[in-house]
């Protein structure tokens, strides 16, 4: 067998190796005995020297006229394009997502350059009046400096993409580091914006582990803003550390997110939803379908053929076309899955399907776990309060709509929820009563478009929103411009 490739750091330009000396395998968790490559294994030197470079070409990308910068970022969204498969290929091997979703996520990263590419000719402000004569008021978008990007890896391109075009547009520099699951995909974003004509310096990539890379990119106090998606553990860490210096943040964590199935749905469709939501992605979404709230009058129905459909989803290799769920990312988010399987069963969930690794055959390679489905469940119980990440829906029966917005509203996350109803004044009663950032009528709780806001209230984020023109909002600052021609003092609030 040919050696594995080794992939470089990208830093002021320069593909480079890691001050340690060392390199990472990254894993196909299809197959293990596969390596999709070898990255550096970064420390703090590297991401000393990442933004440093970025400082540096802060000074020059800030003045680059917005539609310039949208032009490179046009040219990256036409390679994007052009590369898709190969690009979809390469995340399937090293994440495991089924190929048609790995397409899906390079399309997202396409989506949200061009979107962002566009906005280097709007990035509006506001012209306003005065109180005062002969005095002009503006605001415009002003950038803030070194953006350091930390990204998960369930979404290995759309997400590097979600943080990198906005920070670009805005006229900031940036240092990504890419979870060390998945290094691949954020290289081969990286390397299409160099090859689009992004200038030296202006995007830095630093493959590697949390506590060697992404802590020391959080603690540099160069770096103005950290944009974090991940584990609340870590967030939790990370804005402790960025609270020091005030550094602006945005965190996006965990979910619970709920369908719920109300008496009067399309039965067939919300199955079919259900199955999407809940085993999509393997479960492997921050907006993964994890709790399904099914009134009683549909249960017995509802739990019988979705356990049914679950049950004969194909499990596999994401590269096989016939493949429906991939395996999970790594050894210790099965076992992770195991455990919340065990303590399911401990509370007394019913396990109706599922429940178990998955072992024979070419499965025995990888990390495969069987689509699991929870019954009778208790809203309290932990299964239906805390975010397994894995191929897990826990069942909850309930007796109204009222108490199924208390069921959705009762966890401590607020990312995405769903209804599935045909009656008008329940689907609008829902979408102003679930506290969630995203909320889905007749439709999962996954599959949100780049064009419009994501995020989520309560304990999912910090209030901030990625994507649509509201990720401007993080990466920029507004500067307020007061322009008096009236060749006098004129003092606000008193001279009027
Ligand atoms: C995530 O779940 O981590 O809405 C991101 C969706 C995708 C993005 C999900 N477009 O499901």
């Amino acid at each position: 067998m040919a050696p594995p490739k080794i992939y470089k750091n990208f830093v002021g330009g320069e593909w480079v190796e890691s001050a340690s000396g060392e390199a990472f395998d990254n894993l196909n968790p299809a197959n293990c005995s596969e390596l999709a490559g070898q990255f550096q294994k970064s420390n703090s030197s590297d991401v000393a020297a990442a933004v440093a470079a970025a400082t540096d070409a802060y000074h020059s990308w800030r003045l680059t006229p917005p539609p310039k910068r949208g032009e490179i970022l046009f040219r990256a969204g036409r390679l994007l394009m052009e590369r898709k498969e190969v690009f979809a290929e390469a995340m399937t091997r090293e994440m495991g997502k089924v190929l048609d979703e790995a397409r899906g996520d390079v399309q997202e990263a396409i989506d949200m350059t061009f979107y962002m590419a566009g906005e280097g000719r709007r990035l509006f402000g506001q012209t306003t009046t005065s109180e005062l004569p002969d005095k002009s008021c503006m605001s415009v978008r002003s950038p803030i400096g070194v953006c350091g990007l930390i990204t998960p890896w369930n979404f290995p391109m759309a997400i590097p993409a979600w943080k990198i075009m906005p920070a670009l547009i805005c006229g900031n520099t940036v240092v990504i580091k890419p979870a060390e699951d998945t290094p691949l995909s954020a290289y081969n974003l990286v390397k299409t914006l160099d090859e689009a004509g992004v200038p030296r310096g202006v995007v830095n990539f630093v493959a590697g582990f949390g506590p060697d890379a992404g802590a020391p990119l959080a603690e540099h106090s160069a770096a103005r803003a950290i944009s974090f998606t991940g584990s609340s553990e870590v967030g939790r860490t990370i804005a402790q550390t960025c609270a020091g210096s005030f550094k602006h943040l945005t965190l996006e964590m965990g979910g619970k997110n709920i369908m719920i199935v109300m008496e009067d749905a399309n039965l067939d469709l919300a199955i079919e939803g259900a199955l999407w939501g809940a085993f999509g992605t393997t479960g492997q979404r921050c907006t993964a379908t994890s709790r399904i709230a099914v009134h009683k009058a549909v249960y017995a129905e509802f739990a019988k053929r979705f356990v049914e459909r679950a049950r004969g989803l194909r499990v596999g290799d994401g590269l096989d076309p016939k493949t429906q769920v991939g395996p999970i990312i790594n050894e210790s988010q099965l076992k992770t899955i195991e455990q919340y399987v065990g303590i399911g069963r401990e509370e007394s969930a019913k396990l109706l399907a599922g429940g178990e690794r998955l072992t024979g055959g070419n499965l025995a390679k990888g990390f495969f776990f069987a689509p699991t489905v929870f019954g009778d469940c208790d809203a309290k119980m932990r299964i239906c309060q805390e975010e397994i990440f894995g191929p897990v829906a826990s069942l909850i029966p309930v007796s109204s709509f009222d108490q199924a917005l208390e069921v959705a509203n009762g966890v401590v996350y607020g990312l995405s929820s769903s209804i599935y109803t045909r009656d008008v004044n329940k689907a609008f009663r829902a979408m102003r009563d679930l506290d969630t950032g995203i909320v889905y009528v007749n439709a999962p709780t996954i599959g949100a478009e780049t064009h419009l806001p994501f995020g989520g209230t309560k304990q999912t984020g910090n209030g901030h929103r990625e994507a649509a023109v509201t990720a401007l909002d993080f990466y920029s600052e507004w500067k307020t411009l007061y322009i008096d021609y009236s060749d006098k003092l004129q003092r606000a609030q008193i001279d009027t």
